[in-house]
């Protein structure tokens, strides 16, 4: 059974990239069911109108719900409770782990708001459809949903089994244990006047296993140490 993942907006064409590489493929060989929407076809009227002002004043727009309703109730529809995403930076943080979390559901739904937000009830109405996350990717404000939509579906999608060819490439990744990963070095040995270390090419494996766990404990310490002690 292909994991499927619905993307409701109304910038469906920011989505374009995700027909390359891994997940294109990935795609193509039906892996990941990955289905982008444009709100708008759940619109009626001659505009195709998915805000308005404000209710209590204030700046800019409010996305209205009818439209989303109507989306989710499609997109719902013979789902077994589906989880449903609202990218949002004032949701719970995504981390690998809320990665790894949705990479093992059968079926997510990504609604991405632009404006000031989606009306409020919308919330409320989707958690009787299905599990409810607003998911943040960070301390910082992006104009709308789907740029972040997109580094989810990124890192949910590869951690799908098969989609990433050598599943061996996702265990020594950042954050998989927590740390930072170790650095890389490649040919030639010595390179502009800078030489790999010398322990990698001693052929000691258990002398380089140690090496780079030294090397993500200090590299960690110095540009991460919220990962050390929280
Ligand atoms: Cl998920 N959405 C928006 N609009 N801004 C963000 C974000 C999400 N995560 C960080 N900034």
């Amino acid at each position: 059974s292909a994991h499927r993942i619905d993307v409701v907006s109304i910038f469906p064409s920011y989505f374009d990239g995700l027909t390359l590489s891994l997940l294109g493929k990935a795609r193509e060989s039906g892996i990941l069911d990955l289905r982008i929407h444009d709100l708008r076809d759940w619109t009626s009227d001659r505009h195709r109108t998915v805000d308005d002002t404000p209710y209590g004043g204030g700046a800019g727009m409010v996305m209205k719900p009818e439209p989303w309703a109507l989306a989710l109730d499609d997109l719902a529809a013979g789902s077994d409770r589906p989880t449903i995403i609202f990218p949002s930076p004032a949701g719970e943080v995504f981390h690998q782990k809320t990665a790894r979390e949705f990479s093992e559901r059968e079926h997510l739904i990504i609604g991405c708001g632009r404006y000031e937000g989606i009306d409020e009830r919308v919330f409320e109405y989707a958690a009787t459809l299905g599990e409810v996350r607003l998911v943040s990717l960070g301390d910082y404000v992006l104009n709308g949903g789907e740029v972040a939509a997109m580094a989810m579906i990124e890192a949910v999608g590869r951690l799908i089994p098969g989609v990433v060819g050598n599943p061996d490439s996702l265990v020594e990744e950042s954050h998989e244990d927590g740390l930072l990963e170790y650095p890389s070095y490649t040919k030639p040995s010595s390179w502009r006047d800078r030489a790999v270390p010398d322990i990698l090419l001693s052929g000691n494996h258990a002398a380089i296993a140690a090496w780079r766990h030294e090397q993500q404990l200090a590299r960690t310490e110095s540009r991460r140490p919220d990962l050390l002690s929280d």
